[in-house]
This record gives C-alpha cells, structure tokens and sequence, in this order.
C-alpha cells in the first residue's frame, strides 16, 4: 500500500480537533507542565477525573530536566521518596536523608504515568488569561505559543474548568493574570502576591505545602508558584517539594470535587 501524504495529515488534523474539543469543558485545569503539574495531574486522572494540562513549551517537564545546573541529577528527601516508586523512577541513597535519581528518567516517568493514567496534554499552548464570573475562575483563556511568541494580534480560544491550577512556577502566570485584574483580592496576607523569597531549602520545602492552596475561588496553586505567590523561599534542585504539593493540590481537588 502507497502512503498517502493526505491521509496522513487529515488523520493528525481530525485526531487533534477530536481531542481539543472533548477537552474544553473539564473538571480540572492545569497550567505548567513541571513536576507539581505532571503529579496532580496524574492523581487527578487516576481517580477518574476529567483533566487537562496546558504547557507552553514543545517539552513538558518543567525545571525539572536540568537537574542542578545542569548536572542532571536531581535530590529528593525521604518523605517524597513514595512519590518516586509510585512513578517507577529508580533512586540511589546518597546518604542518610538525600537521595538522588536522574532528572531525565524522572521526567520521562512522570509524563509516561500521567498520561497513562488518562492525564490530557497540550504543548504548545500558553494560558494568556482566565475566564471569570463574579469573584471566581471559571475556565482558561488559550493560544498558541508561537502567537505569542511572534508578537502577532490573533485572538485566543476558550475552555472552561470547574478548578484551575497554576503549576506555572517561579513566573505564577495565572496568578499574575487574576490580580492583575482583580486587584488585591487573592488570598495571601496583603491580597497581593508575596513574591518568593532566597534560598532557603528546608523551609522552603514545609511551606511549598503550606502554600498548595486555593488562592483565589476557583484557582489553586501548587509548586514554585505557591511559594512565590505567598513569599515562601527557593530550595534549589531539590524536588521532593514540588511532587508532594502536586500529590497535595490533588487530594485536596478530589475532595471538593466529590464533596
Ligand atoms: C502554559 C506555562 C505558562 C503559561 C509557565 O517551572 P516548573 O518546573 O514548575 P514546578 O513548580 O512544577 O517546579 C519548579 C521547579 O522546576 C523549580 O524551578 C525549582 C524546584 N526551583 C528551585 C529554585 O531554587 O530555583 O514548570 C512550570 C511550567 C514550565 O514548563 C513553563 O513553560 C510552564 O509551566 N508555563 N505553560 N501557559 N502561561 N507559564
């Protein structure tokens, strides 16, 4: 049989429309596909919730791929051990309380679970804003990266959520959009975004999961952008952190959702 060069494209064409279009009305929303996205998404998912992940980016991943200044290795401590078994990534004990595994296994293992576990992504994609009804996010705002990118006026399209969660990171895009546009109302001391604070691994590790909330109705936080959206300090190439807040913004998810 002769391939044909158009089938081939009406089959990617048709494929992508099916899966955008059974996507725009969800249970759960993500924004950033770094490792506290990858891992709600996966806990989501495996509950048998409908949810979707949007990554700027052609490679989803996060910060996660570098390791340490690109040394690619990443150190997770003992109480996010579970986190790596569960996501069949192998690790090493460098000594007591630090262990390490490699930072592109642990990706790879992350994406390959979550999607297995029905986990939805789309790269490419950047959030430009929210959709809001009186005082709560209700959706997504979305184009393509590559419109942003190039700076050209073409407007986006729309998907709606019951929840949204800005995985975003340092950058807390999503959080940025809210209050920028509803000034002072989000849920931290000053209503205003805390920014994040120097390093301080240790702390910053109990607080990114103090931080893993609900910012604003409607909008949670989870990762590097709880911790920035609250003031909370950067802990470095330790990830531990990161995979419990998205373990942690899942949980809490599924409780409202079922509740
Ligand atoms: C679509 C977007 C948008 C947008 C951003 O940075 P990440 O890996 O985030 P986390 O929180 O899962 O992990 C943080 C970790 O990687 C890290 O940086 C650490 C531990 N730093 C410590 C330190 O001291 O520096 O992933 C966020 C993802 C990225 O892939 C972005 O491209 C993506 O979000 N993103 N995607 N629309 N508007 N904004």
């Amino acid at each position: 049989m002769e391939l044909n060069e158009v089938i081939i494209t009406r089959a990617i064409v048709d494929r992508f429309h099916a899966k955008f279009r059974d996507n725009l009305e969800t249970d759960v929303a993500i924004v950033g596909g770094g490792p506290a996205g990858l891992v709600a998404g996966h806990f989501l998912a495996s509950a048998g919730k409908k949810v979707v992940l949007y990554e700027r980016k052609l490679s989803i991943g996060g910060g996660m791929w570098g390791g340490g200044m690109m040394f690619n290795e990443i150190v997770v401590q003992e109480t996010a051990l579970r986190l790596l078994d569960e996501f069949g990534v192998r690790c090493h004990k460098y000594e007591e309380g630090y262990y390490t595994s490699d930072s592109v296994e642990t990706v790879a293992c992350l994406i390959a679970r979550a999607v297995q576990a029905g986990l939805t992504i789309f790269n490419c994609m950047s959030v430009e804003d929210v959709m809001m009804r009186t005082d709560r996010v209700i959706g997504l705002v979305l184009n393509w990266s590559s419109v942003e990118m190039a700076g050209i006026h073409v407007d986006p399209l729309t998907m709606r959520s019951r929840f949204v969660i800005d995985a975003t990171g340092h950058a807390t895009e999503v959080v940025k959009v809210v209050h920028k546009k509803v000034p002072g109302d989000l849920r931290t001391p000053t209503g205003k975004i805390e920014g994040e604070k120097s390093m301080w691994s240790d702390k910053a590790e109990t607080l990114t999961l103090e931080n893993t909330r609900e910012i604003f109705p409607g909008l949670y936080v989870a990762g590097m952008a709880a911790n920035a959206t609250f003031g909370g300090p950067r802990m470095g190439a330790i990830f531990g952190g990161m995979m419990l807040s998205g373990e942690k913004v899942a949980n809490d998810l599924l409780k409202r959702l079922e509740g």
